[in-house]
């Protein structure tokens, strides 16, 4: 492995560090020059940090400082750049950002592609993790609600659901708007008769799940799996009509022919890894490394546990599951 040296670390970090593509940045020589390299010999690992994306789910700050710790263990230097959702893969297309470690398909899927198609962001690797994301209640609410999981037996009583803030209308709680959950266009284009709020935060929607658990009061929340949620508590999907990418795209695609989103979500979508175009050429053993990676739905379940569960900060959390994980470790380190 190509280690940096040690004057070329120090280098990075009096310089401010981290310059991106188009600043001048400083050289192996400790010269600064403009341009596209930077002076930079782009055959080898550069003295630059790599960017690492931080989402707001707790397996994704788990995982991103794990592999943030893995590369810093390699030599690199490491910067977490939180962002939205909605934003982060236009800046991994302007190389603002070199990883994003936990792209889901059915919310992200699309953009991610659009990036990839334009030359500017890699699709670097799949996950063996599948993926769902959707409407989803806990099992006590089969007997309040007859006919689930079909979702027109819940909109049949979707009454039951209703609170006085949402008046006739069955209340659905789904993520914050840059998860991207596509449910506002999913109720309008199915016709339903619910209000979808928005939950602040994963904890968000964790609580109202507990609290309504606790006193069996009918919920239908936004979930996903792999979760720490299938662990604690058992319940299903909503099923919707099957998922076809023309759905999310084609309005005529459907039982409503104008408008999109007249399905469910993917029952076994990707989970991706995609890096900046650059990212190879600029740090090559890095992104071999970053390649190895392989995260498992019971992997992700136990990074969003210790965190949601156990309570631990997401540094604290990395550092515990790389601790309890040493062959995969390995087997990602040295291939
Ligand atoms: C992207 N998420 C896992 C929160 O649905």
């Amino acid at each position: 492995m190509k280690r940096l040296s040690l004057v070329v670390i120090l280098l990075a970090l009096f310089a401010g560090a981290c310059s991106s593509d188009d600043s001048p940045e400083v050289g192996a020589a400790g010269s600064v020059s403009a341009g596209d390299t930077g002076g930079v010999d782009l055959t080898a690992d550069s003295n630059h940090g790599i960017r690492i994306a931080l989402h707001n789910w707790s397996s994704q700050l788990v995982g991103a400082e794990v592999i943030g710790s893995l590369l810093e263990g390699a030599g690199y230097e490491i910067e977490y750049v939180e962002i939205d959702s909605r934003d982060v893969y236009q800046s991994m297309c302007d190389g603002e950002i070199e990883i994003v470690h936990e792209i889901w398909e059915a919310p992200f899927g699309l953009s991610f592609e659009d990036q990839v198609g334009a030359g500017c962001v890699l699709d670097w690797a799949t996950h063996s993790a599948n993926t769902r994301q959707g409407w989803w209640y806990p099992d006590y609410v089969e007997e309040q609600c007859p006919g689930l999981p079909d979702w027109e037996a819940l909109n049949d009583c979707s009454a039951i659901f209703a609170n006085t803030e949402t008046g006739l209308l069955g209340r659905y709680l789904t993520g914050p708007l840059d998860w991207l959950t596509g449910d506002v266009e999913r109720v309008e284009a199915l016709e339903m008769d619910f209000a979808v709020r928005n939950a602040e935060s994963g904890i968000a929607l964790w609580d109202e799940l507990q609290a309504a658990v606790e006193t069996r009061t009918p919920i239908v929340i936004f979930n996903w799996t792999p979760n720490y949620v299938e662990a604690i508590h058992t319940g299903s999907f909503i099923e919707f009509p099957d998922f076809e990418e023309d759905c999310f795209t084609d309005p005529t695609w459907g039982t409503n022919p104008d408008l999109t989103h007249d399905c469910g979500n993917p029952s076994d979508g990707y989970l991706k890894i995609g890096v900046n175009g650059h990212f190879p050429e600029q740090w090559p053993v890095a992104a071999a490394l970053l390649g190895r990676i392989d995260l498992t739905n019971g992997m992700l379940s136990t990074m969003a546990a210790l965190v949601d569960v156990a309570g631990m900060s997401p540094s604290e959390a990395a550092e515990a599951w790389i601790e309890a994980n040493p062959a995969v470790i390995a087997q990602w380190t040295t291939g």
